[in-house]
């Protein structure tokens, strides 16, 4: 059985603080939401009612590929080489271990997302003359489209080199192997650039890019919770900004593990969430509704009562914590900046982050916070557990590492039943990789910074903007591959200003958007390639989380490639030949020759993997896997497994950022601290309530109806889940709003247009959008999409340079 691997990042962040501290001294008219859809193979009653029959010629083994965290297997059914039914698995049973991975609602209408009116059938280039994004097309043959990038492909790369070719952030298809869209270097085109050169690298991702970099200053690297079946040894089980009811919807997920969990044991659960969310619905006791970007402040004041009342687990951090308290600093630091000395008012600040002090800040009553520490620390063990809303925010570096703080304090870290404070770990299998090779270029920005690149690329430095690999970036960005993302307008900040920086075509020259859709990304290509659904290639599926199971979907080609749509394979081989790399490319393989290769390789590690031949007859594999523990080894011999900190310890205290702080170029009001502070960043909640023009905090969380903006074209997923803005009813009396109203929700960058959500579910002072909502200005410039990223910015996270998206302030009125 292959060791229990830890949750997340598929990639380990390129930024370690080791390097950090060296380098510091040491459409068409608008298409989409709005569209109308076409008939659908098999769709209307007297079809359903005789495929109940199932009058159909053959069932394939697919799958649902995209970015929700989890990867459902999907058995689709064919007739007349169309799709006319889509189930979900019917293997496994109800135990956690070999539960049944079964489909959410999105996966089950993914024939409404293949058949799309918005499907893209052929290639098209933007018409010679006319401006980017007016939505002028011209359809052109493959031969075209492929001649044309090779050209410019050559062409850059002489005039600027290869850091001026970017892959852009997409993970529509983040579950394939070799149809896979992220990380970079997985790609197809990565591959492709690979063989000539190389490209400009992103550290990072949309998902977690501040708890990403937050959490090897304190662990040495990314670790995981303990995963959620583990908290049937818990007494209490905490959930700062987690949603996995609505984040991780398989049932072979952590939707059905948190679920099982709490049935079989009961465990008391507290969620902790600006919003009454599906968890806490599903499964907590009691929510605590917290200002967002408060978390920092919120476990100061939970601190305090430890400190103050003596709860705290001064043992633990003793002996597995350094700067907790003066007594465990590293040498040359001046006193009174330890966590201690900071709870206590003994540090710089002379404050005491007494409840009183926590309650002004976050919104939490100083009584709840009181008695939270007295619980949270009474509770042995507790399972301390936070999802990625509290860390995409300007302060989320200090917010994450608060919350492992806070795990550390009460000694939960490296015990079952306990945690890390990071996000629940989850079982996987090792799966081989052998079609990912190496990029010639070190160069890399962070995720969130490629708009900076474009714009003004040579004025970005290490210091200033997180480069890393060099000290400036030598070139902007002039081309662009964007492969199954939407991050190049609708998933990114600030669309307005995104807009304007992409329609002037002599900054990036080429933009190159590789999808099935015509998406709000598609407006702004120069040239659109169709790519073939995965329901239209073979492919081999890397599981998603699953608690304590390990899976892998071998989905297979369910019908031929729509229209005129290629594969990502057939279309890099093709450029590949163009730029006298093909054979480099393909090493002589077809797709399918790739994808046994993944399976043969991945059986030297998973011995009881069944052959490929055997995969493709059964379609998901499953294997009951271990539950997860984090920092177990660490726990139980410090001396004998340190961390990779430079103190071998958990470093509340970070000499590494001690270091940045001073070194680094930080805009005013930007702060790296080496404790884990609450910083009152611009447009935070302090802000908030000293800004009459737009008092409310805007964050956008994740939602049911889409996987970012992916099903977001489809019907049934926008009848069931529509989008709407939740605000509390305290904040719509006073603006006149009732449920049901149409309001616009704006700032000094956009303005948005959709109904409102009035309900007790969200706490006063904040407004959720949810993420993902297509983009669709009006005449007048109102986004009546209801996209959230009209409203959020570009400015970065001090630390990671990453996305602060739920930092927002808006003001709403009725429309
Ligand atoms: N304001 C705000 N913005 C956010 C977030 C937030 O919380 N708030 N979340 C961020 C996060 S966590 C993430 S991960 C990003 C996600 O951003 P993206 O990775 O851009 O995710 P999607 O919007 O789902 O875009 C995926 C694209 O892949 C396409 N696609 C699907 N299947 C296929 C296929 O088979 N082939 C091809 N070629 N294309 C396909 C879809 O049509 C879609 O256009 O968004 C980020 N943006
Ligand atoms: N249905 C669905 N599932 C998805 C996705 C999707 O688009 N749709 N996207 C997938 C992807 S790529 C990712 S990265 C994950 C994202 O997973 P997360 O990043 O965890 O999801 P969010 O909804 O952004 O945030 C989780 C919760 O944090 C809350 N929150 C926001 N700010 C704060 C704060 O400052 N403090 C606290 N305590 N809570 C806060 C939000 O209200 C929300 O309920 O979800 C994945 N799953
Ligand atoms: S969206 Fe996620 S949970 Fe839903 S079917 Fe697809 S992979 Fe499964
Ligand atoms: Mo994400």
């Amino acid at each position: 059985m292959p060791p229990t691997q830890q949750s997340r990042p598929r990639t380990v962040p390129r930024r370690s603080f080791l390097k950090w501290s060296a380098a510091a001294g040491g459409g068409a008219a608008l298409v989409g939401a709005g569209a109308s859809l076409g008939v659908l193979p098999g769709v209307g009653r007297a079809n359903a009612a005789t495929l109940t029959a199932r009058d159909v010629d053959k069932t394939v083994w697919s799958a649902c590929v995209v970015n929700c965290g989890s990867r459902c297997p999907l058995r689709m059914e064919v007739k007349d080489g169309q799709i006319v039914r889509v189930l979900p698995d019917n293997t496994g049973d109800d135990a956690i271990g070999t539960q049944q991975i079964r489909a959410c609602v999105r996966g089950r209408s993914i024939r409404h997302r293949i058949y799309n009116p918005d499907r893209l059938k052929t290639p098209m280039r933007r018409k010679p003359g006319t401006a980017r994004g007016a939505g002028e097309w011209e359809e052109i043959s493959w031969e075209e489209a492929f001649d044309e990038i090779a050209r410019t492909i050559e062409r850059l790369i002489t005039d600027y080199g290869n850091e001026s070719i970017y892959l852009n952030y997409g993970t529509g298809t983040i579950g394939g192997t070799i149809a896979c869209s992220w990380p970079p270097i997985a790609t197809p085109f990565a591959r492709l650039m690979n063989c000539v050169g190389g490209y400009l690298n992103h550290y990072g991702d949309y998902s977690a890019a501040n708890i990403e970099q937050a959490a090897p200053f304190t662990f040495g690297s990314w670790i995981g919770s303990n995963s959620f079946d583990d908290a049937k040894h818990s007494q209490l089980q905490v959930m700062f900004g987690n949603n996995p009811h609505e984040t991780r919807m398989s049932g072979g997920g952590e939707t059905f593990v948190t679920q099982q969990t709490k049935k079989a044991t009961g465990v008391r659960t507290i969620v902790i969430d600006p919003r009454y969310t599906e968890t806490a619905l599903g499964v907590a006791d009691e929510w605590v509704p917290v200002r967002p970007g408060t978390d920092a402040a919120l476990v100061a004041g939970l601190a305090h009562v430890m400190i103050t009342e003596k709860l705290h687990d001064q043992a633990f951090l003793d002996t597995y914590c350094q700067g907790f308290d003066e007594e465990h600093m590293p040498g040359g630091i001046p006193a009174g900046h330890s966590y201690r000395s900071y709870i206590l008012g003994d540090g710089p600040d002379k404050t005491p982050k007494t409840p009183a002090w926590a309650a002004s800040i976050t919104g939490v009553p100083a009584a709840t916070i009181t008695r939270l520490a007295r619980e949270i620390a009474g509770a042995k063990p507790c399972a301390i557990t936070q999802g990625w809303g509290p860390q995409r925010s300007a302060n989320g570096e200090n917010q994450a590492r608060a919350i492992f703080t806070l795990a550390a304090m009460t000694g939960n870290i490296g015990i079952p039943g306990g945690g890390t404070g990071e996000r629940e770990g989850s079982y996987s299998l090792p799966m081989a990789n052998p079609w990912v090779t190496e990029n010639p270029v070190e160069t890399s920005i962070s995720v969130f910074g490629w708009t900076d690149a474009v714009d003004h690329g040579p004025e970005m430095t290490a210091l200033k903007d997180g480069v890393v690999g060099k000290d400036k970036l030598d070139v902007p960005i002039k081309m662009i591959w964007q492969y199954a993302g939407n991050a190049l307008v609708n998933q990114h900040a600030d669309i307005n200003r995104t807009v304007k920086l992409l329609e002037d075509d002599t900054k990036c020259e080429l933009i190159v958007v590789v999808d099935t859709q015509m998406t709000v990304s598609a407006r702004y290509a120069d040239i659109i390639l169709p790519d073939a659904s995965n329901a239209e290639q073979l492919d081999v599926v890397q599981q998603g989380s699953a608690g304590s199971m390990g899976y892998t979907i071998l989905a297979d080609q369910v019908i031929e490639p729509l229209y005129d749509c290629k594969t990502t394979y057939e279309m890099c081989t093709e450029i590949a030949r163009r730029l006298g790399v093909e054979r480099q490319f393909t090493e002589g393989k077809t797709q399918e020759d790739w994808v046994r290769q993944v399976v043969d390789e991945s059986r030297e590690a998973i011995p009881e993997l069944p052959s490929f031949e055997e995969l493709r007859e059964m379609g998901v594999w499953k294997v009951k896997g271990e539950s997860y523990v984090g920092l177990q080894d660490f726990r139980a011999d410090p001396v004998a497994n340190p961390l990779t900190t430079p103190s071998g310890k958990i470093e509340i205290f970070s000499t590494p950022l001690w270091e940045m702080a001073k070194t680094w170029e930080l805009p005013e009001g930007d702060k790296i601290t080496a404790i884990p502070e609450h910083v009152a960043t611009w447009e935070g909640a302090e802000e908030a309530r000293a800004n009459a023009a737009y008092p409310l905090q805007c964050i956008g969380h994740h939602y049911k109806q889409r996987t970012h903006s992916t099903y977001g074209n489809v019907d049934w997923m926008r009848e069931a889940h529509p989008q709407v803005v939740w605000i509390n009813p305290v904040d719509a009396q006073a603006r006149g709003i009732a449920n049901d109203d149409v309001v616009q929700v704006f700032n000094d960058r956009g303005r948005i247009q959709l109904p409102a959500r009035v309900t007790p579910r969200i706490a006063p002072g904040v407004v959720s959008v949810p993420q993902g909502a297509w983009y669709r200005p009006d005449a007048k410039g109102v986004d009546v999409g209801g996209s959230v990223n009209t409203l959020t910015s570009w400015r970065p996270t001090a630390i990671a340079k990453g996305n602060a998206q739920h930092t927002t302030l808006v003001n709403i009125e009725k429309a």
